[in-house]
């Protein structure tokens, strides 16, 4: 059934058929968004052992930060509609790989390598797809690693496979797609062709000085 608007009237009277169909899917919505988060807590703790484990070994915190979101629900209307697919609960987990979302700060661009490389060995992960858009950028001049994976959760009466979106990312990514997002979001921005424009040559100045930044650390390393 389409999650929707559509309410079938009877006279006055909601056809209560109607009422029982939309109430089970917003039912079964919610047990999908709960999955969801459950999916992103695991994947957190994966990668919070992984930074304890480093520190305590002596290497330096490859993450600086974790964020975390279940896409929200207008997003996944959208989304669904733009690809032209049902507007269903089942659509969801069929048609959309990223309502579950975890970024992962690093400092320098080889830590983004580092954590990706640890989390694809695990055995319980199994890595769908991968888009590499440091190598690749956008031309936008959208930058970072990301990475689709599936997950088992255990629930009190079954075992989930949950997918969920990893996007990998500098610190200076990270402040660039922010600020980009707002234009890409936003209806209506003037002279929008040269914020375009001058955001590309920040993504330049930022890649450059990404790569600069880890000949020094390396330098100072002496590797
Ligand atoms: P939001 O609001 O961040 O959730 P797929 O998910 O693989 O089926 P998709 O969505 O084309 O197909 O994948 P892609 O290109 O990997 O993009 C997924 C997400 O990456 C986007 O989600 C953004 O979060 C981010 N992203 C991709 N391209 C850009 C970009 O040019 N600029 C910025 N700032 N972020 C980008 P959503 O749903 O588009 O948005």
């Amino acid at each position: 059934m389409e999650v929707g608007l559509q309410r079938t009237f009877v006279g006055d009277e909601i056809a209560p058929v109607r009422v029982k169909e939309f109430l089970d899917e917003a039912d079964e919505f919610s047990l999908l968004m709960m999955r969801y988060n459950c999916a992103i807590r695991e994947v957190r703790t994966k990668l919070e052992v992984l930074n304890d484990e480093l520190s305590v070994i002596g290497q330096h915190n490859p993450i600086e930060a974790i964020k975390s979101r279940v896409k929200k629900s207008e997003s996944i209307a959208d989304k669904l509609l733009r690809r032209g697919k049902p507007l269903t609960v089942e659509s969801i987990e069929t048609n959309l790989n990223d309502v579950a979302g975890v970024r992962v700060i690093c400092s320098f661009m080889d830590d983004i390598y580092q954590v990706a490389r640890m989390l694809a060995v695990q055995d319980d992960i199994t890595v769908l797809e991968v888009k590499d858009y440091i190598k690749h950028p956008k031309t936008n001049g959208y930058r970072s690693y990301h990475m689709i994976v599936e997950i088992p959760v255990f629930f009190s009466d079954v075992k989930r496979s949950m997918r969920v979106e990893i996007q990998i990312r500098t610190i200076a990514m990270d402040f660039w797609s922010t600020l980009e997002h707002q234009v890409r979001y936003k209806k209506a921005i003037p002279n929008t062709e040269f914020i375009v424009g001058r955001l590309k040559e920040c993504s330049d100045t930022i890649a450059k000085t990404d790569r600069e930044m880890m000949e020094i650390r390396n330098y100072i390393q002496g590797s």
